[in-house]
């Protein structure tokens, strides 16, 4: 029995030394199944070291099931299976897999995705962070109500009762890690045969997620004022997700009798449901705030679906949705095993965020801050571009949609904002059937919560030279 002790080996514990070699000598057979260990004392005497480190060792062993012990009798080496695979020579991360750290230095964006988030006011949100740990501490070290904490559904509820005019009870609100999650885990209570209507363009990552999850979506297309109502009759749709504050990435705010149009549509039958995906409503710079669909049904038909994503900040990862009665009941019987998927602490922390005023303080500077510089980039893209831009100038959220004449195809015009270093996201990219009438034109979603106020000049030239 070849052991090996290297007393001067300064990282390896003896015991660890010992333990690696038998473990060794076990796999290599040099000791064989069933076979009697030294006793400890044999074994410490051997090797010139202390039992301790020796019985530290066999309780290794002991622990990984390489050796068994019988009472009184003393160690033995396990009856091991073995592995009938053998190593794969290359155990690299193949090339396809690789990540490359993306530093986009120097680049300009006018994504509608990104936030400044050096105009988040980080003092207040620690000073909420604080308050919820003092009040708190003792739910952190507990799973929360799957729903999220009562507690903070009551400030949301009360939040979205005054600025949206959603009528609801914190028992029906879910707070969630975004709005896929919430969505999908609702729309998976109904079977495949479901048919889930979606705005045309929309919100891609619906799309994307209902095919995933195995359902047919009608993509149905609009008109100067939202969702056409008689597409939906027609697709024999039973859900159809909407963006009536502000149609992403349209931005068409959807007039009352659209709206009324379609809360009849879901009227028509009891197994009809409007989710309405109240994406980006804090933000109006015109008019007051208009109130949300989910206020004007009176059959418990619309899903209201919230996020803090735009008014705060996109990783944060908080969003929400008010469930209609029966639909509450039902998600309950499904998910009350799933474990509430955002961080206690963050949501105590927006609890006392939205109870102090601060939120609503935040999102009225926040609209101050927005309404100035989304005039600024209209009256550039303008003063640039002159007839060769329309702007699609409805005073809400945090993008707008502009359409460019030019010749070049979207791949092109993609391909150029690279190498100029800028950000843009093209109208094809929610497009779910892009069509033949839309040459010689292409349409950019214009994000402004992103770009600081020095880099609005700079930007648009950038842009004038990818479409020139
Ligand atoms: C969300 C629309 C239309 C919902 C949105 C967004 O998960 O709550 C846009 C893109 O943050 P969540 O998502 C809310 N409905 O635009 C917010 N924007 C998306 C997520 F950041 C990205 O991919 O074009």
């Amino acid at each position: 029995m070849q052991i090996i002790i290297n007393k001067e080996d300064n990282h390896t514990y003896i015991y660890q030394q010992i333990y690696e070699n038998m473990k060794e000598l076990i796999m290599s057979k040099q000791f064989i199944a069933n076979e009697q260990l030294p006793s400890k004392r044999t074994l410490a005497e051997q090797l010139d070291v202390s039992v301790n480190s020796i019985t530290t060792a066999y309780e290794q062993l002991l622990a990984e099931g390489y050796i068994y012990t019988i009472e009184r009798s003393g160690y033995f080496v396990e009856n091991i299976t073995e592995l009938t695979t053998t190593k794969k020579i290359r155990t690299e991360l193949p090339e396809d897999l690789r990540e490359k750290e993306e530093k986009r230095e120097d680049w300009l964006s006018f994504s509608h995705i990104a936030v400044d988030a050096t105009l988040f006011p980080f003092q207040d949100w620690a000073k909420s962070e604080q308050k919820a740990l003092t009040n708190h501490l003792e739910e952190l070290g507990h799973l929360t109500h799957f729903q999220g904490p009562l507690q903070v559904r009551k400030s949301i509820a009360q939040l979205i009762e005054q600025t949206r005019g959603v009528d609801c009870e914190p028992e029906q609100i879910i707070i969630g890690a975004g709005t896929q999650n919430l969505v999908g885990r609702l729309i998976s209570m109904y079977p495949k045969t479901t048919r889930l209507a979606i705005e045309n363009p929309g919100y891609q990552r619906f799309y994307q997620l209902f095919s995933d999850l195995g359902y047919a979506v009608q993509p149905i297309s609009l008109d100067e004022q939202g969702i056409k109502v008689d597409e939906l009759t027609d697709a024999e749709a039973d859900f159809a997700i909407v963006t009536p504050s502000h149609q992403f990435p349209t931005g068409t705010i959807m007039p009352i009798s659209r709206r009324n149009e379609l809360l009849n549509w879901a009227a028509k039958s009891k197994n009809r449901f409007i989710i309405e995906d109240d994406y980006d409503s804090e933000y109006k710079y015109e008019t007051d705030h208009i109130p949300a669909l989910q206020s004007l049904d009176q059959n418990q038909q619309v899903i209201y679906s919230g996020t803090f994503s735009k008014p705060l900040l996109p990783s944060l990862r908080i969003s929400y949705m008010v469930l209609p009665f029966e639909l509450l009941r039902k998600y309950r019987n499904k998910y009350e095993n799933r474990i509430q998927e955002v961080n206690t602490l963050d949501l105590y922390t927006l609890h006392y965020f939205i109870k102090d005023g601060i939120y609503q303080k935040h999102i009225r500077q926040m609209t101050r801050h927005y309404k100035k510089k989304r005039f600024r980039i209209i009256r550039l893209l303008k003063e640039t571009f002159h007839e060769k831009v329309t702007i699609h100038d409805i005073p809400a959220g945090l993008h707008f949609l502009a359409v460019f004449k030019t010749n070049k195809s979207y791949a092109e015009i993609k391909e150029i904002a690279e190498k100029q270093k800028i950000e843009i996201y093209l109208l094809d990219r929610f497009m779910t059937a892009p069509n033949e009438s839309s040459r010689g034109q292409v349409g950019v979603i214009i994000g402004f919560a992103k770009i600081k106020n020095a880099d609005i000049e700079e930007a648009v030239a950038r842009l004038s030279s990818v479409m020139e």
